[in-house]
């Protein structure tokens, strides 16, 4: 028998500052490294965005009638702290406060992502989170968000796919004038953040009597190409590379043993210094968080640089590793029109494979269907596939309550129009539509999708339509 969603279910939907909020400079805001990348060409960039900043009322009203029991933001550091360090900025505070209030006000709980890929641009000068006096300055916000918004916040998330900015710094943008960082590099800066997230949940229990924090990791099992060993191992090693490695850390406050011989053999391992491991120790989540979107078939590597070639132009975060693993084609899944591999049942498979790892709660706060939606006449946006894309990720997420797996909540991506992290507005995934084109930003009028009627009922019914 099917279990049913549990009563006090988290049913909600996402969003990060950057890709929504708009107003990047105003009210003491400073400049992030997003500000500061290269933009694609043809798209829109991030200086409005859906100009949340100054109609999230009408938003969160939006989201009320929709019925979310949560929602899933980010806060920007660069309006709390503009300089990273020091001062705090009075006019970001308010801001949040107000968002929060009138999200509680409409009986919605508020979840808030501390980091969502958006680094204060003066920090990056000084070496960015390459430079351990980051892992300092992250706490200095951590303890700013605690005191101001720890008796109104209950569920804190430390840092959004950190996974996705190690494995795949490309994907949230190169830095104007800069390249990409090494992969040594990258594993130092992963380090200190490892460090700042351990020290941020220890924070959050000190400070916050009710506060609950855990990480949100772009989380994905590993499916092996055929029933060749090889390809097993090859699987096997993928997927500690890119989720175990990440979570062990953070639930288990130790480095996986797979990945960081790995890393070793590649000279890529940072350096621990004294202190470091018992600081990782002392950090524990209270619950895991996972941005769902696909998973990934993964073949014996072929030793060369085909691995990698095999999958250019597809999903970034499954591109293959010369020596390592190739991602194959798996005939038994589907795909967006962006070549995301959809599969719902993957989703269940994720969440047995976390819940059996580490058993703790899960939160599902990311999940969804990027399409270039299209407004017709009369104010209707048709979106049947994302109808059908979060009914099937819902079977599949009741199958895994029923396996016996512990989730808490469900927020997909997004709750509005948001831009896409490097696609504009040419690739939605919201509920509610923005009309805007990526440079004609017409009147930013918000226009229910046919998606949200039906997420309404979702939610009203406990999942059971
Ligand atoms: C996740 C990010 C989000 C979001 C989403 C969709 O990795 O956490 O910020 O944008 O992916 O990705 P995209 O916008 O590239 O389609």
């Amino acid at each position: 028998n099917t279990k049913d969603f549990p009563k006090s279910f988290l049913w909600g939907a996402s969003t990060s500052a950057y890709q929504v909020e708009g107003a990047w400079n105003e009210d003491g805001k400073s400049p992030s490294i997003i500000d500061m990348c290269n933009h694609p060409e043809g798209t829109a960039d991030f200086k409005i965005a859906s100009d949340h900043y100054h109609r999230y009322k009408e938003d969160v009203k939006l989201f009320a009638e929709m019925g979310l029991k949560a929602y899933r933001f980010s806060i920007a550091w660069t309006r709390i702290i503009p300089y990273g360090v020091g001062e705090i900025n009075e006019k970001g505070i308010n801001f949040y406060n107000d968002l929060i209030d009138e999200l509680i006000k409409n009986n919605i709980e508020p979840i808030v992502t501390m980091y969502h890929f958006d680094l204060p641009y003066v920090l990056e000068q000084k070496g960015g989170w390459g430079n351990r006096d980051t892992i300092n300055a992250f706490l200095g916000y951590a303890k700013v968000l605690f005191e101001r918004f720890g008796s109104k916040v209950k569920y804190w998330l430390t840092i959004n796919e950190q996974n996705t900015m190690i494995l795949h710094p490309g994907a949230i943008g190169t830095p104007k004038g800069s390249t990409l960082p090494s992969k040594k590099e990258l594993y130092k800066q992963n380090h200190h953040m490892l460090l700042a997230q351990a020290l941020t949940m220890k924070l959050c229990h000190e400070m916050c009597a009710n506060g609950k924090i855990g990480p949100a990791l772009n989380t994905t099992a590993m499916y092996q190409d055929t029933s060749n060993p090889d390809d097993a191992i090859a699987a096997h090693n993928w997927e500690s590379i890119r989720c175990w490695n990440f979570l062990d850390v953070a639930v288990k406050g130790v480095y996986n043993p797979l990945a960081w011989s790995y890393l070793v053999d590649r000279k890529l391992a940072p350096t621990i210094q004294d202190g470091d491991m018992e600081i990782l120790k002392n950090g524990k989540p209270d619950f895991v968080a996972i941005n769902y979107y696909s998973t990934a078939t993964i073949a014996a590597s072929k030793n060369d640089a085909s691995d990698v070639s095999a999958r250019a132009g597809d999903q970034q975060i499954m591109l293959g590793e010369q020596g390592v693993y190739r991602a194959t084609e798996n005939p038994y899944v589907g795909k967006t029109k962006y070549g995301w591999v959809v599969d719902p049942v993957g989703l269940r498979m994720t969440l047995r494979k976390v819940y059996e790892r580490y058993n703790l709660p899960i939160l599902i706060t990311e999940n969804g269907i990027g399409a270039p939606d299209v407004l017709e006449e009369d104010d209707i946006v048709n979106d049947d596939y994302r109808i059908e894309y979060i009914k099937k990720h819902l079977e599949q997420l009741q199958l895994a309550i029923t396996d016996g797996v512990d989730v808490m909540g469900y927020c997909p991506w997004s709750a509005i129009d948001v831009v896409s992290t490097h696609q504009g507005y040419g690739k939605r995934y919201g509920f509610i539509y923005v009309d805007r084109d990526e440079f004609d930003l017409k009147d930013l009028r918000r226009i229910k999708k046919k998606s949200f009627y039906w997420y309404k009922n979702v939610i009203v019914t406990n999942g059971s339509d």
